[in-house]
Order: C-alpha cells, then sequence, then structure tokens
C-alpha cells in the first residue's frame, strides 16, 4: 500500500508528515482453515514414516512399494513436503519448527560496514528472533502466493475471482480462515489486495458486484499484505500480457530495486527519493506508436511499517526532497515506486474500497446505533489493519454502509480512495519490505521473482 503525499506540498518537493500517509490494505475470500491438516498420530516420530511421506510427495508408485514393507499400514495422512496448486499447505508445515527461509540479506555500506560482525548488533540480532520468524512467515506466504497468481492470472479473469483467489491462499497457508470473531488479527490479510489497472495506480480493490475482466492490453498492478501477529510484509508487482508495456515495467523494478539497494542505516531519505528518480527517469516506453518518458509518480511514497499499522511515520520519497529524516536501526520500510507515463501525479478518484481504524482516533460519542455496532465488529476483526467492504461482507455484515460513511465522517475510520493518474496513460508499481536489522539489511519480500 502507498502512502500518498498531499499534492500542495510537492511544489516544494519537501515530503513532510501531515495528513498524507495513506494506508489501505485488507482482504476478501473464503477460505478454508489449515488446508493440509497433519497427522495428529505418529508420523513425525518416526523416521520411516517421514522417508514414506516424502516420497509419497514424489511419486505414488514409489510410496506404495515401500507402504507394502510396513507390518501395520494404519491410515495415517500424509505430511505434505510441497505446496499444491492453489496452494493450500501451511508455510508452518513446509518449514517446521519456526525455520522459515530468511530473506535476502545485504552488508551495510560504508560507516555501517562493521555491524556485521560487531558482537553487540549480533547480540540485539539475537533478541529479535520471534519478530524475524513472524516476518520471514509472512514473507514466504506472500511469495508462495503471488508466485502462483503470476503463473495463473489471464485476461478475461474478473478482478473479484483474482481477488479471492489471491485471499484465500493468503489466509489457507497461515491456517487462519479470519471468519471467527479476532481470527484475521492473529495471520493473514495485512491489507486489501490492490488491482490496480492502467491510469490507476494504487487502493483498488473490487467491491461486491463489480463486473471489471481482466483484458489482454491492461497493466495491472498486484498490492498484496500478509500480515503474521501484526508483522505486515508490503509488496506489489506489475502484470502485463503485452511485451509494448515491457520498458515501464522494467523501469519501475530498476527504480524500486535502487531504492531496495541504496536503503540503510544513515540514510537520508531525500536523497534515497534523488537515487529513485533517477533511476526511473533515465527511462522510456513506446506504447501505440507514441514515445513516452517514464515519470514517477511523485505524492505516492514508500512507508515504514509498524505493528498492524501499514504506514508508519516516515516517508519515502520518489524525487529528491530536502527530508533530512534518516533510516533508522529496527525501522521496517516498504520500498514502493510507481512510474508513469501520464502527469506522475495521482488523485482521489472512484468507489472506496479501503478503510483502516485510525490509531490515534477521537473519542467520538456516536449516537448512531448501527456505526456503534460496526465500530466494535472492525475493532474486533481488523484492529487497525486495514480492511475493504467484501472483509466485512465475508463476515456476514450487511448494510453498514451509512454506518461507515459516519465513522469516516466522524474521524475514527480513514477511507483510502483509489489513486489515479491522467486519463488513458499507464501506471506500474514494484514494492519490497526490508527489515533494518542490527547487522543486515534484510530484503524479507525478495524472490526469484522480483
Ligand atoms: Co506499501
Amino acid at each position: 500500500m502507498a502512502a500518498k503525499a498531499p499534492v500542495d506540498e510537492l511544489k516544494t518537493l519537501s515530503v513532510k508528515e501531515s495528513d498524507g500517509v495513506t494506508g489501505a490494505a485488507g482482504a476478501n475470500g473464503t477460505a478454508n482453515s489449515g488446508a493440509a491438516e497433519d497427522s495428529g498420530e505418529e508420523s513425525g516420530d518416526d523416521p520411516d514414516d517421514r522417508v514414506a511421506a516424502a516420497i509419497a510427495a514424489a511419486g505414488e508408485g514409489a510410496a506404495k512399494k515401500r507402504k507394502n514393507k510396513k507390518k501395520k499400514p494404519k491410515k495415517k495422512k500424509k505430511v505434505p513436503t510441497v505446496q499444491t496448486d492453489p496452494p493450500s499447505v501451511l508455510i508452518s508445515q513446509l518449514f517446521p519448527n519456526n525455520n522459515y527461509p530468511k530473506g535476502e540479506e545485504v552488508e551495510y555500506k560504508d560507516d555501517n560496514r562493521h555491524r556485521t560482525t560487531n558482537e553487540e548488533k549480533r547480540y540485539l540480532d539475537n533478541m529479535n528472533s520471534d519478530f524475524l520468524s513472524d516476518y520471514r512467515q509472512a514473507a514466504e506466504t506472500h511469495r508462495q502466493v503471488r508466485q502462483w497468481a503470476q503463473k495463473n492470472i489471464k485476461p478475461g479473469q474478473t478482478l473479484t475471482e483474482i481477488a479471492n483467489g489471491i485471499e484465500d491462499s493468503v489466509r489457507r497457508l497461515v491456517g487462519h480462515d479470519g471468519l471467527s470473531e479476532g481470527d484475521a488479527m492473529i495471520a493473514g490479510m495485512g491489507f486489501p489486495t490492490g488491482l490496480n489497472l492502467d491510469e490507476i495506480a494504487a487502493h483498488y480493490s473490487p467491491n461486491a458486484g463489480c463486473k471489471t475482466v481482466l483484458q489482454q492490453t491492461n497493466v495491472m498492478k498486484v498490492d498484496i499484505g500478509v500480515h503474521v501477529n501484526g508483522r505486515i510484509v508490503d509488496s506489489a508487482f506489475t502484470m502485463a500480457f503485452d511485451p509494448m508495456y515491457d520498458n515501464l515495467l522494467e523501469a519501475v523494478k530498476d527504480a524500486t530495486n535502487t531504492g531496495v539497494r541504496e536503503a540503510g542505516i544513515d540514510v537520508r531519505l531525500g536523497e534515497l527519493g534523488g537515487y529513485i528518480q533517477e533511476t526511473m527517469e533515465s527511462y522510456e516506453c513506446e506504447i501505440n506508436g507514441t514515445t513516452y518518458p517514464i515519470k514517477p509518480i511523485r505524492n505516492l511514497n514508500g512507508h515504514t511499517i509498524l505493528p498492524y499499522s501499514i504506514h508508519g511515520t516516515k516517508t519515502v520519497p520518489a524525487v529528491k526532497t530536502s527530508d533530512p529524516t534518516k533510516m533508522e536501526e529496527g525501522d521496517v520500510f516498504a520500498i514502493e515506486t510507481f512510474g508513469s507515463t501520464g502527469n506522475g501525479r495521482c488523485y482521489d478518484q472512484g468507489e472506496i474500497s479501503h478503510y483502516a481504524l485510525c490509531s490515534d482516533a477521537p473519542k467520538a460519542d456516536l449516537r448512531l446505533s448501527s456505526a456503534k455496532s460496526l465500530l466494535n465488529t472492525i475493532k474486533k476483526n481488523f484492529g487497525t489493519l486495514p480492511f475493504c467492504r467484501r472483509y466485512l461482507d465475508r463476515i456476514g455484515q450487511e448494510k453498514y454502509l451509512f454506518g461507515l460513511n459516519t465513522l469516516v465522517k466522524s474521524g475514527i475510520v480513514e477511507d483510502y480512495p483509489p489513486l489515479v493518474d491522467k486519463k488513458g496513460s499507464y501506471t506500474a508499481q514494484f514494492e519490497h519490505t526490508i527489515l533494518l536489522r542490527p547487522t543486515v539489511k534484510e530484503v524479507i519480500s525478495r524472490g526469484d521473482d522480483y
């Protein structure tokens, strides 16, 4: 999810914190909990069983042979060791004992080079094992679901089926369908899945009744949030089915990777924006016979991420600014950039899907009982995690729009309208979440895909 900077501030090119931090997130769809039950019985302990299970996963024939040798072929469920298609096996089962794959670890540069081996920093890093395993579990879920999505999303599908497919998969892999009160707070969607077409850059997710069908000529930004215990991985990619958009996508991927590469402890955010801008503006893209310079969208920013809160207090601009704020040890950043063939500036436009409870919500006296009870539902199910209308639908809420609008008007809930560049333009986005650990920078959401 992108953080939106107020357009007025752009003139000064000095991006500050103001009312501008925009968050969006949520999820929808129905999910089965823990799709892959495991053998509660004995399978884990007997090495023979483990081998059998492994072989079974690879090929039925071999497994059968092995089984026949066993004295008591007790019927028991195999522990899957590979992911299914569509994804349904718990990540905690594929990686037992909280041993999740690390992200890409990158050593700090210059004055911070010593951190890799520094005893004190290593001690601090080791204190964070729960934080790291939650983050890595969320990131592995993100990778497996998005790579399945990249293979399976095709023109002709509706945005609703795409969003539900992604969100159902995320919920299955973390083992929380989010249907019972409070379950979505344990693990699941970190924000609503963004499916943003063409000039829509961010914060669009289908509402009930959306009939939009993905077209061959669309450029779609897919922004997915996964959280485990409030540790949110925020990572996005762009899909296009026509090669004429290749340079647009390449520009943005390169710009985001520049931001990821140059990020580090003590780096000034305004300078980081300059590196991103330089990379982005070195590209152009020919679309239907017209050559467009690729512009960074200057009022959509990267941002820090806090527990259960998608937009922290620092923002990462996509252009050079005078912001002297530094990145610091322990910060979690979403590094995201948007490139555009349009104005390089976005405005609120279209039907709202994304909302979130404000963490500093005023204590308003709600006279409307429907608003009161909706607020209670939001608090219990999402806390301050962003949600969308589909997420309210799937937990059985009905006719909530008036109450929801009341909460928005009283400043208790913030809405995040779609962010759109010039009509007819094309926009792309890539985004990674990085952890500024005491010893190294970990690009937690890095995968083979991007
Ligand atoms: Co984001």
